[in-house]
């Protein structure tokens, strides 16, 4: 399957929105810190059910209580739309997560 890779305006658009986030090397990247291992894992926890019901899954590693994420859609070979959408669903699993 072919997906339409975001163009310059749109990765701006979406950087402007979200200015944790960068674009570089055709994926965006954000570093999420969280008060512990548990509330990052809790997080990483939502996310992965996301990203297997949406069959789009984000690179990323943990280190305690950071959670460092790449998104790019490997079938466009850089950022799309679903790497928009994924970002926007972890933004609002760590706005439901910080009361
Ligand atoms: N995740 C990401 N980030 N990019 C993809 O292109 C992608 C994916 N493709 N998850 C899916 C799975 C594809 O490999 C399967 C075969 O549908």
């Amino acid at each position: 399957m072919t997906i339409d890779r975001a163009t310059a305006a749109e990765i701006a658009d979406f950087l402007n929105a979200h200015p944790e986030w960068t674009a570089a090397d055709n994926r965006l990247t954000r570093v999420f810190s969280f008060t512990n291992f548990r509330e990052a894992f809790g997080f990483m926890t939502e996310a992965a059910f996301i990203a297997e019901r949406n069959n789009h899954h984000p690179d990323w590693s943990n280190v305690y209580n950071r959670v460092t994420v790449q998104l790019s859609t490997h079938d466009a070979g850089g950022i799309s739309a679903r790497d928009f959408d994924l970002a926007r669903q972890m933004e609002k699993i760590v706005a439901r997560r910080q009361v």
